[in-house]
């Protein structure tokens, strides 16, 4: 049998970056690892989107640079949404570049993404520059950044002693680091701080792919198996037909699979 794992509440009394500790809370309470990737191309149905599946999620990731429209209007209309139904906002940039430059991407540009998005995500490939530029914008704000630790695409360049140094990294950054973007956690992070969020994306409720790399995982392998945190699902979720209930089976499986590992 596995060894028992500490539950998302436990986790937030040690988590020393605010948003990991938020955002635990948040999904004890909200019964809920569910993350939607909102990958539309029309603002309109992104706020529409974010109303509809707002009660099944913990984590909004947008790809702000997807969309037709964005302004202040449409960031206070998302940030609206966020209080409404209680999720977190991940602006998914991947930022991958030296510490000065990724200072004005994050914080300025037309998107502002430091200023609406409670958590973003960076490649560790510059090397530690990146999170100090990051941090040193987006810590005063309360913000929290996940490292790519591993991707969900065929043939990523992730593996072996990239994600350890990724895992280094993000131990010794904790006030800022939340987590990681990953696949199987527990084959490379066993001991990992309990305060680090895993989220994997490359989810839906069969296993498989599409036809540009894309590797899929079922929920139950994710949280069960691979020892992930929190699914993230696009396509799954808002290519289905009713993506408010699919949110909700989405939401159901994960959930019963946290609960079967912090009780195994
Ligand atoms: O469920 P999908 O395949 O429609 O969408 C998956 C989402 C997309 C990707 O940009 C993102 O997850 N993603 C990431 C992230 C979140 O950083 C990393 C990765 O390795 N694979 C991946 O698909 O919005």
């Amino acid at each position: 049998a596995k060894p028992k794992r500490q539950s998302y509440e436990q986790r937030a009394e040690v988590a020393k970056n605010a948003v990991s500790k938020q955002l635990l809370n948040l999904m004890a309470k909200k019964k809920t690892n569910l993350a939607i990737a909102a990958d539309v191309a029309s603002t309109k149905q992104l706020l529409a989107l974010a109303d509809q599946v707002g009660p099944h999620i913990c984590v909004f990731k947008t790809h702000v640079d997807i969309l037709d429209t964005w302004n202040a209007e449409v960031q206070g209309e998302l940030q609206s949404l966020a209080e409404k139904h209680d999720f977190l906002i991940f602006e998914d940039r991947k930022f991958a570049d030296i510490g000065s430059t990724v200072v004005a991407q994050y914080s300025g540009g037309l998107y502002r993404i430091a200023d609406w998005a409670h958590i973003t995500n960076a490649h560790l490939v510059p090397g530690p520059g990146i999170i100090q530029g990051l941090k040193q914008v987006g810590l005063e704000k309360g913000r929290g950044l996940l490292l790519l630790a591993e991707m969900s695409s065929k043939g990523h360049l992730a593996t072996g002693s990239y994600t350890q140094a990724v895992a280094a990294a993000a131990e010794e950054h904790q006030d800022f680091v939340a987590g990681f973007i990953s696949q199987t956690p527990s084959s490379w992070q066993p001991q990992s701080s309990p305060g680090l969020i895993h989220m994997t994306p490359g989810v839906q409720l069969a296993k498989g792919g599409d036809n540009l790399g894309q590797q899929y995982n079922t929920p139950q392998s994710v949280i069960g198996g691979a020892g992930s945190d929190v699914i993230i699902v696009g396509r799954g979720i808002y290519g289905a037909s009713d993506p408010r209930e699919t949110a909700q089976q989405y939401q159901e499986a994960g959930w019963s699979a946290y609960l079967a590992s912090v009780s195994a």
